[in-house]
């Protein structure tokens, strides 16, 4: 897909022995409106965390009503400590109303705003589409799955978190 940085370019998880290990935890919230295509980019995440060696132990999903509470969920999750990235999946599609663009725009800004105020990073994977055909393309169809996009984008976030909170900064700043 255009826009994104080569694989090849991504920081991969560190870990010992060629055995890439996240030792870290990560979290995924998931909105349940359009359920059936919402597991569909949790399935995406799970798999992009699979192929980055992160142990299917060490993520944690929480399922909320719908997309609007996702800032909500992310922000509890983040004041845990416990994950080094929070990914957030939900689907927004357009009804007969302007209803779908408040909740959008909600949970946009308000992911990026917990992602921001806690340090923790968060990311979206909310498919915000015209309509379930559009939806479905971007839940593992052929626009690709923007849950498996976010895990990525956590996993790669993490990374940069982690190494910014490395010995060598720890040092600098004491
Ligand atoms: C109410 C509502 C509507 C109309 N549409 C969606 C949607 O397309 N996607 C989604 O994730 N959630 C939707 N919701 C539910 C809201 O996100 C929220 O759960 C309710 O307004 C309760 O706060």
């Amino acid at each position: 897909m255009s826009g994104r940085a080569p694989r090849s370019q991504r920081p991969a998880v560190s870990g010992g022995g060629g055995r890439r290990r996240s030792g870290r935890r990560f979290a995924i919230a998931a909105a349940r409106f359009h359920e059936s295509i919402s597991k569909r980019l949790v399935d995406g995440a799970l798999h992009a965390f699979a192929a980055a060696r992160v142990p299917a132990g060490d993520i944690d999903i929480s399922w909320v009503p719908g997309s609007f509470e996702l800032p909500q969920a992310a922000a509890h999750l983040a004041r845990t400590g416990r994950y080094a990235a929070i990914v957030c999946v939900g689907v927004v599609i357009r009804g007969r109303t302007p209803h779908f663009e408040h909740i959008a725009r909600e949970a946009a800004a308000g992911i990026a705003e917990v992602g921001l105020n806690t340090g923790v990073p968060t990311t979206f994977g909310v498919v915000i589409a015209l309509t379930e055909e559009q939806a479905w393309e971007r839940a593992g169809g052929v626009v690709g799955n923007r849950g498996e996009e976010a895990a990525e984008a956590a996993i790669e976030m993490a990374a940069f978190v982690g190494a910014l909170r490395g010995p060598a900064t720890r040092r600098r700043h004491r």
